[in-house]
């Protein structure tokens, strides 16, 4: 994946903690990409690359994006996972899409240091499955030192003859693709299939994995060697953990520290089976190989100590809102993604600074990855059982039948925002839903409002 040069830089090379305006052009467009030899795409994407253009600055920095559109449709782009103004969020409820033609500049500052990922938020099932994403990479002077570093963007694509993209057309299909999430059989690792990986005997590398695929999930292993987890969606975790494999569902990330590896060694970055029930088989799936080369001494240094993650609440806080993630049937379209038993929902906003308990339940018998936009939660239960570790979230995955209590705390950034289920057809069927984060005094105001029309509502009963 290329990484092009900021365009400007303002920043005072002398002062090396001083924060920067960094500023990158993209354009939005339809181009010819190659994802194997004699295999060829008519993708959609960001400066004729898929994925498009690795934006990468320090926690602090200004992050200056102006995004044209030219492409025959309107675009929104959203920053998965950063903390920034409701405005800068990139949907459509918060921004009017930037029209065929049109530029548009994101402008926001950097709050937190980690692995996140820019896409499409508009017409996402189909401009998502293109190619209009890419990685967005915040670095801070207290990430661990490491021999380099990589990023590996997972995506499927599911293509026609002529490698084309086709919709289904018949009802079966169209039913089968709503309810499973659009799953293709061309697996691209940073829009390539099947690539040969170099690394050097004894380094230890970063690698930070951003699962960018529609509905696909990657259960992450490096043909069963083990790995360090050092961290997760909001960034670094407390203490690295020794693991063999990871469960990234769409929206996800995880950074990890690979090797060291003996030279001469090869082994596949692959998806073992997963189960998420739907009419797919799960399978083991490869995505790239990684071949071990000759030895390179390390200057590696992971601390035991990756930074401190302070839980938001109390044991056994009360919980203040309570979400149903189910499906039910529809007349037109064979089902219906819900959210409290309906779909595009409006949910009641919350207070700045007023601390979030949500029970998140899924009553249907598939998994579903709940995302929230422009926070980061802790899930505090799991089936009534506390994690084994904090961590900062803004994906998670929901597991048939089953309840996540988490917290967060909404801070003085008031606007709309969103939660949905992150396999894009869920979402567009339904399956999300919109609410408002107020000041405090917005929030009295609306409740005063409120209340005074239940009263109406009340006299004229
Ligand atoms: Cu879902």
């Amino acid at each position: 994946m290329e990484t092009p040069t900021p365009k400007t830089d303002h920043s005072n090379h002398t002062m090396n903690k001083q924060n920067k305006i960094v500023e990158y052009e993209l354009t939005a467009s339809a181009f010819a990409w190659r994802i194997a030899p004699g295999k060829t795409i008519n993708a959609w994407g960001f400066n004729h690359q898929l994925p498009g253009p690795t934006l990468k600055a320090h926690v602090g920095d200004t992050l200056v994006v102006r995004v044209k559109n030219d492409l025959d449709e309107s675009t929104v782009i959203h920053w998965h996972g950063l903390r920034i103004p409701s405005t800068m969020d990139g949907t459509g409820v918060v921004q009017k899409p930037i029209a065929p033609g049109e530029t548009f500049e994101y402008r926001f500052v950097l709050p937190d240091a980690g692995t996140f990922w820019y896409h499409s938020h508009a017409n996402e099932t189909v401009q998502l499955e293109r190619g209009m994403y890419g990685a967005l990479i915040v670095e801070d002077e207290t990430d661990p030192v490491t021999d380099g570093e990589r990023i590996f963007m997972f995506d499927d694509m599911k293509l026609a003859s002529q490698n084309s993209f086709t919709k289904p057309s018949w009802f079966i299909p169209r039913i089968m693709e709503r309810h499973d999430g659009r799953q293709g059989d061309t697996l691209l690792i940073n829009g390539r299939e099947k690539p040969v990986i170099k690394i050097h005997a004894g380094q230890m590398e970063r690698w930070r994995f951003i699962n960018s695929s529609s509905a696909r999930y990657v259960n992450l292993s490096l043909g069963g060697k083990t790995f360090q987890l050092i961290g997760t969606d909001g960034g670094l975790l407390e203490h690295a953990r020794t693991v063999s494999k990871v469960l990234l569902t769409p929206g996800e990330r995880i950074d990890i520290i690979a090797g060291p590896f003996n030279e001469g060694e090869s082994f596949p970055i692959e998806s073992l089976p997963y189960n998420r029930v739907t009419f797919l088989k799960p399978k083991h799936e490869i995505f790239a190989t990684v071949d071990v080369r000759e030895r390179r001494p390390s200057k590696a240094y992971i601390p035991d100590s990756l930074r401190k993650i302070e839980s938001l609440a109390p044991q056994h806080a009360a919980i203040t809102r309570k979400i149903k993630f189910s499906v039910g049937p529809s007349l037109n379209n064979g089902m219906n993604f819900l959210i409290n038993d309906a779909i595009h929902v409006d949910d009641k906003p919350v207070k700045v600074g007023e601390l979030q308990i949500w029970e998140v339940r899924n009553a249907s018998l598939m998994d579903h990855p709940f995302h929230l936009h422009g926070d980061f939660f802790q899930v505090i239960e799991e089936n009534g059982k506390a994690p084994d570790f904090r961590a900062w979230k803004d994906t998670y995955n929901l597991t048939p039948r089953s309840t996540i209590k988490i917290d967060w705390m909404p801070d003085n950034r008031p606007g709309m925002w969103m939660y949905h289920c992150h396999i894009l057809e869920h979402h567009e069927a339904g399956m999300m839903a919109n609410f408002e984060v107020m000041t405090e005094n917005n929030f009295n105001d609306t409740n005063a409002r409120q209340q005074s029309t239940n009263e109406m509502h009340q006299h004229h009963h």
